[in-house]
Order: structure tokens, then C-alpha cells, then sequence
């Protein structure tokens, strides 16, 4: 565990930090309870236990630089600046939800924050992040991607030839890998050939490393070592962060392939809990109060989004065509 300073910038970062992660705790509590009530409806894929990557990642990104991410993205746009209650909204599928009521979980997606898109598609995040970074170099700007995707993604072939493009043409993005272990229901000694996803890095000839995902300050610190190569032209690195997920693929996954003493030992390491283990007396009142708020922000945030008015039934095929076809 990263030991932190008590002084101010590193009490300052603590705080943010701590916050970014008891939203997304929080709001992925309370969408799981929405669905369990049956007020929402669809697949919802929750990265309780995995908060300190989108946290520490998103808290050294502008609103300039984009990010895509996956099915389980709810916490990386969060952590990168979507506002909690047009999130909440567009889960439940309202118009006033970030894509109008129409993505659902898996597809928000916020231009405005840089968020290019969550996707359903295992590894399709990867090429769209890089095709940021390209534009990004292409007109001369200093923005840079971060492609946020799990494990599960490597096997594609969409991440090597990321990689390799990224590599050949010094692109400015990091791929963030989150290994949670498993690919759906398949534990990733089975479906991965390397030990390890940072030895991919090695092929393309550029930084790899893994590092303890649910240590916040230890995911901050190398999320900025690679941000800021990337930044001055350096070329694009390779993060694995190894974590867990707390709830199953899907919410309502019987989890047959793993035991409850495997995720009982995982929830000891719960990035929030391990993050207040280390700041002082004063400090950790001071997390117990952003904790309470967060909490009272995101019952806000639900309500305001099951006040807000379903899409037009006349809308239903609006953005399916392009004007004119
Ligand atoms: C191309 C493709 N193949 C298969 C699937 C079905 N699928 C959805 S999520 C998933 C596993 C993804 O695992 P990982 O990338 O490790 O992400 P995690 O769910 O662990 O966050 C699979 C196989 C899909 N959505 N897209
Ligand atoms: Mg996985």
C-alpha cells in the first residue's frame, strides 16, 4: 500500500480521490437496487471493488482528453466527469438521459467530457480510443486517449492491432487494462497465454506494467507517469491494474465458477476502505462526510431521474437513419 502524506495537496488528492470512488460505489448500489425492484430493466454489469481505476485514472485527465470504455463503464464516466443524474436517467431510459433514453447501460457516451463511448463489444473500445489519439496528433493538440477494457479484450485481435498502430505511429494513449480476473465466467488462466497482460507490452516494443488496481494512490501515480509520456510525444504504454469485481458478470449471475471464499478475500481489499486505512484521525471524519454526501447525491440523482419524462413514442426511430436516407 502507497504510504500518503497528511499535508495538503496529498489530503486534497485523498479527498477527490475517495469521492470519485463512493459515487460510483454508490451509484452502482442504487441501479442494482432499481433493478431488483423492477424499475429498471435490461443487463446491468456493476464495477463495485474495481472503483480505483476509473478514480485514479480520470483524476489526471482534462475534460479535453477522451476515454472509452466497456459494458461495466458506468464508473469511468463518472470518474471522468458525466454528471451522476443524467447517468441515472439515461439508465432508466429516460429523454433527458445522456443519449436520450436510448443506451441504456453499456452505450453512454458524453462528447462534451470527452467520454467517446462505452461499448458492448468486447475490445471494439481499443481502435476508437486510438482513433482519438489520432485526431488528437493529426491537428496538432496535446489531448490524449485512455481505452479503458478487461482482460477479456486481449484475446481480440482489435487490442494488438491497437497496439501496434499505437507503437508504430507514437500515438498519445494508454491502454488501461482491468483485469478482474475473469472473462465472464472464465478465469483468465484459461483464456489468457501470457502470465501476465503487461508482457504484451513487450511485443509492441512499448512500457508495460501491472500494478495493484485497488490501491488508488498506486493507480493515480502510474495513470500519470503514462499520461504524461503520452502527452509529450512519447508514445502510448500499457497499464494493467489487477482488481476484482465484487458482483457477478451481470447482475442476477448464479457465480457457479468461483467461491465465496475467493470474493470474501477480495472485498478485505475494498479500494476505499484500503485508501481511509491510511490518513489520519482527522481525515478519515472528513471521508465518512464525503461518504454521506455521495450517498445523499446519487438518492438525488435517482429521483430526479425517475421524475423525468420517457422519449416521445413519435422519437422511436430518430438517429437510426441519417437525415435524408
Ligand atoms: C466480441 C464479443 N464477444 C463476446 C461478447 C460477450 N461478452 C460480453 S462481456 C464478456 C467478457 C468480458 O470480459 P472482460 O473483457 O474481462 O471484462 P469484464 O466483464 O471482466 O469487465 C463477453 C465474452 C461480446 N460482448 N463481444
Ligand atoms: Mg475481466
Amino acid at each position: 500500500m502507497t504510504q500518503i502524506e497528511t499535508t495538503a495537496p496529498a489530503t486534497e488528492l485523498t479527498k477527490r480521490l475517495y469521492r470519485t470512488m463512493c459515487l460510483i460505489r454508490n451509484f452502482e448500489l442504487a441501479a442494482s437496487r432499481a433493478l431488483a425492484s423492477g424499475e429498471l430493466s435490461g443487463f446491468l454489469h456493476l464495477s463495485i471493488g474495481q472503483e480505483a481505476i476509473a478514480a485514479g485514472v480520470c483524476d489526471v485527465l482534462t475534460d479535453k482528453d477522451y476515454i472509452t470504455t466497456t459494458h461495466r463503464g458506468h464508473g469511468h464516466c463518472i470518474a471522468k466527469g458525466a454528471r451522476i443524474d443524467r447517468m441515472m436517467a439515461e439508465i432508466f431510459g429516460r429523454a433527458t438521459g445522456y443519449c436520450g433514453g436510448r443506451s441504456g447501460s453499456m452505450h453512454v457516451a458524453d462528447p462534451a467530457r470527452g467520454i467517446l463511448g462505452a461499448n458492448a463489444i468486447v475490445g471494439a473500445c481499443i481502435p476508437i480510443a486510438l482513433g482519438g489519439a489520432f485526431a488528437a496528433n493529426v491537428l496538432g493538440q496535446t489531448n490524449v486517449a485512455v481505452a479503458f477494457f478487461g482482460d477479456g479484450a486481449v484475446a481480440e485481435g482489435t487490442f494488438h492491432e491497437s497496439l501496434n498502430l499505437a507503437a508504430l505511429w507514437r500515438l498519445p494513449v494508454v491502454f488501461v487494462c482491468e483485469n478482474n480476473l475473469y472473462a465472464e465466467m472464465t478465469p483468465i488462466d484459461v483464456h489468457l497465454s501470457n502470465k501476465t497482460v503487461a508482457a504484451f507490452a513487450d511485443a509492441y516494443g512499448i512500457p508495460g506494467e501491472t500494478i495493484d488496481g485497488n490501491d488508488v494512490l498506486a493507480v493515480h501515480d502510474a495513470a500519470a507517469r503514462a499520461v504524461d509520456r503520452a502527452r509529450a510525444g512519447h508514445g502510448p504504454s500499457l497499464l494493467e491494474f489487477r482488481t476484482y469485481r465484487w458482483r457477478g458478470h451481470f447482475e442476477g449471475d448464479a457465480q457457479r465458477y468461483r467461491s465465496a471464499d475467493e470474493v470474501a478475500a477480495w472485498r478485505e481489499r475494498d479500494p476505499l476502505r484500503l485508501l481511509s486505512a491510511v490518513t489520519d484521525q482527522e481525515l478519515t471524519d472528513e471521508l465518512s462526510r464525503i461518504a454521506k454526501d455521495c450517498e445523499q447525491e446519487v438518492e438525488r440523482a435517482v429521483e430526479w431521474a425517475k421524475a423525468q419524462p420517457q422519449p416521445e413514442a413519435g422519437s422511436l426511430i430518430e438517429h437510426v437513419y441519417t437525415a435524408g436516407a
